[in-house]
């Protein structure tokens, strides 16, 4: 008979019931649902009317290890809510927790101990590899996502936009490779751009971290660092997007729309390579150039790659010499030629820091003045934050990383860049001490665009090449609160990245994880976050709130796509912290 009430007790405490415990899991809990630093700023915001004290238990809720009150209220600028802010940051004893607000329940588990974001920095790097197409993943690489061969992309015709005496509309081509962009299955250059731009500055800036990290992919153990690996992957594909006869690189590799959500070997529609851009070529142009010497001291394993990317750097760059107008306008493009093309855009109008962007990098590889003197390197205009379509400070923070190598012209201009950038950095902080989740993303209701998570990686990528500049801790410290915001410590509870957090995505706007019957979509993928234009007019939003404008819903392309470019500042960020500010 005991052993009969045992058992039944045994079945009634399934996962998560704790004998004794009143406490339930509270979503109005916020904090980085992956963890902290000892050393480090620990703080978790309340989302709801409270107040009194909090504290932290080991799971289980068995033994209280930290008391603390909970400060406030602070008000938030975009909804006008009230939240309360729980500073853990003395309590540093490594170990996993929760933290409790009485009569409110309790958060999600985290962790505290040094580079607690190695595993989620890994995954999101590693779903690139996941990006792949052309090839198969196999299980032992990708596990239960793998998947057969998909998109060869070896039958690709020139659409009649990008039409050249040498390849005809029509004309088949190869360009095989490279990442899907996004949850779509096209590849655009524009955005490889800036994707690779962020990468390889990442090597460049903590290349001995990245010599050792290894992430499991094919090519691990090459004697080529993963990361370079990775990128690799990509560029080849890049390389073939370049026109051989005239240099110029077609804007992007598509179908006229986009496919439905099949798996990726279903989605057999024709591709075309469309219009040269003189956007597309300077984008390549500048990675190519970064590539050429990043890849340099790799010439053993990879023979011949560094010098191949050099000579395409160069050729598209004179392409656009040649070419300064050639804007990817879609609409023009469709009522011209057949068949129209609806998928992404990636266009604009403004090419000045394209031509930035490319001539500092060709000037910082080559050491050759025509570069520098090529065009207004620094125009008037105010630094704005990267993004595909911005892409000045990628050459701001590539001529900053490599300032011992500038020729004496360059330098002279160095110390009013440096205080340019970090007016920009300071002007990014600015009044995040009364933002409701103290983080330097909500001081700007405009940064709730298409893509805000990348807003929010890319801001801590300017807070850190700040710190680099300045050597002041607090820009660091700032770049840690955006970490925080993706993982959880915001106005939605999402920890935004898949596979990592109490609470994340689950049904992405990506048609891999859709369509492969596996519950869990592909891990490590960045959600494209809150956007209060809610263009895909998905009946699931929340909220209009600008930070509350995120819904988990596979029709949200708008709120819930992921992307290359934003899963690329995420990287960046997170492996980052883990290095500058891990302990
Ligand atoms: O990231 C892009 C965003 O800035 C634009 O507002 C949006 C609409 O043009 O497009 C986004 O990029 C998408 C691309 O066009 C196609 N692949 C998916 C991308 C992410 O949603």
């Amino acid at each position: 008979m005991m052993y009969r009430i045992f058992f039944f007790l045994l079945l009634f405490a399934g996962p998560g019931f704790q004998p004794g415990i009143s406490q339930a899991l509270s979503g109005a809990i916020r904090l980085n649902q992956t963890g902290y630093y000892p050393n480090a700023p620990k703080i978790a915001i309340i989302a709801a009317e409270t107040q009194g004290g909090f504290y932290l238990t080991t799971p289980g809720l068995k033994k209280k290890v930290f008391r603390g009150r909970l400060k406030g209220p602070q008000v938030s600028s975009l909804s006008g809510r009230e939240t309360w802010v729980a500073d853990f940051s003395a309590f540093r004893k490594t170990g996993k927790y929760l933290l409790v607000v009485p009569g409110l329940g309790h958060s999600y588990p985290f962790e505290i101990k040094p580079e607690v974001h190695a595993e989620v920095a890994r995954a999101a790097l590693k779903s690139f590899y996941f990006q792949r197409m052309s090839t198969s993943l196999p299980e032992k690489y990708a596990g239960k996502w793998h998947r057969p061969f998909s998109h060869p992309d070896t039958n690709v015709l020139v659409h009649a936009s990008a039409a050249s005496p040498e390849r005809p509309a029509g004309t088949r081509i190869q360009t095989p490779g490279g990442w899907y962009d996004a949850g779509d299955y096209n590849k655009y250059i524009v955005n490889s751009g800036i994707t690779v731009g962020a990468l390889l500055a990442l090597y460049e800036d903590f290349p001995d971290y990245f010599k050792k990290l290894e992430i499991n992919i094919p090519e691990s153990g090459n004697g080529v660092p993963d990361l370079l690996d990775e990128l690799h992957w990509n560029l080849r594909w890049m390389l073939t997007m370049q026109d051989p006869y005239d240099g110029g690189a077609y804007h992007k590799c598509t179908t006229a729309s986009f496919e439905g959500f099949v798996k990726p070997e279903e989605a057999r529609a024709q591709r075309y390579v469309v219009q040269k851009s003189t956007q597309a070529s300077l984008d390549f142009a500048a990675v190519m150039a970064q590539s050429a010497r990043v890849y340099r001291e790799f010439d053993a394993e990879l023979p011949g790659f560094a010098d191949t990317c050099l000579a395409a750097a160069r050729r598209a760059w004179a392409w656009a010499q040649a070419n300064p107008r050639a804007i990817y306008d879609q609409a023009k493009l469709n009522e011209q030629f057949d068949p129209d093309i609806n998928t992404g855009a990636y266009g604009g109008q403004g090419l000045a820091d394209e031509f930035i962007w490319a001539a500092a990098e060709l000037y910082i590889t080559s050491g050759e003045e025509a570069y520098w003197q090529a065009i207004g390197l620094f125009p008037e205009a105010p630094l704005s934050l990267q993004n595909w379509g911005d892409v000045r400070n990628m050459a701001y923070m590539s001529l900053l990383r490599h300032e011992n190598r500038l020729g004496p012209v360059a330098k002279e201009r160095m110390p009013a860049l440096k205080s340019r950038f970090t007016g920009f950095a300071d002007g990014l902080i600015r009044n995040t001490e009364n933002q409701a989740y103290l983080a330097p993303m909500e001081n700007d209701p405009e940064n709730y665009e298409w893509g805000s998570t990348a807003v929010c990686a890319n801001q801590g990528i300017v807070l850190i090449y700040a710190y680099g500049l300045t050597a002041d801790k607090k820009y660091l410290d700032y770049a840690l609160a955006n970490l925080d915001y993706l993982l959880g410590r915001n106005a939605t509870g999402y920890s935004f990245i898949t596979g990592y957090g109490g609470k994340t995505p689950m049904h992405p706007h990506h048609r891999p994880s859709e369509s492969d019957g596996v519950e869990e979509p592909v891990p490590g993928l960045i959600a494209g976050g809150p956007n209060p234009a809610q263009q895909d007019k998905c009946p699931t939003y929340p909220s209009k709130w600008p930070d509350e404008s995120y819904t988990d819903d596979v029709c949200s392309y708008a709120s819930n796509e992921i992307a290359i470019n934003w899963n690329a500042a995420f990287v960046y960020l997170v492996f980052a912290m883990d290095i500058l500010r891990g302990e």
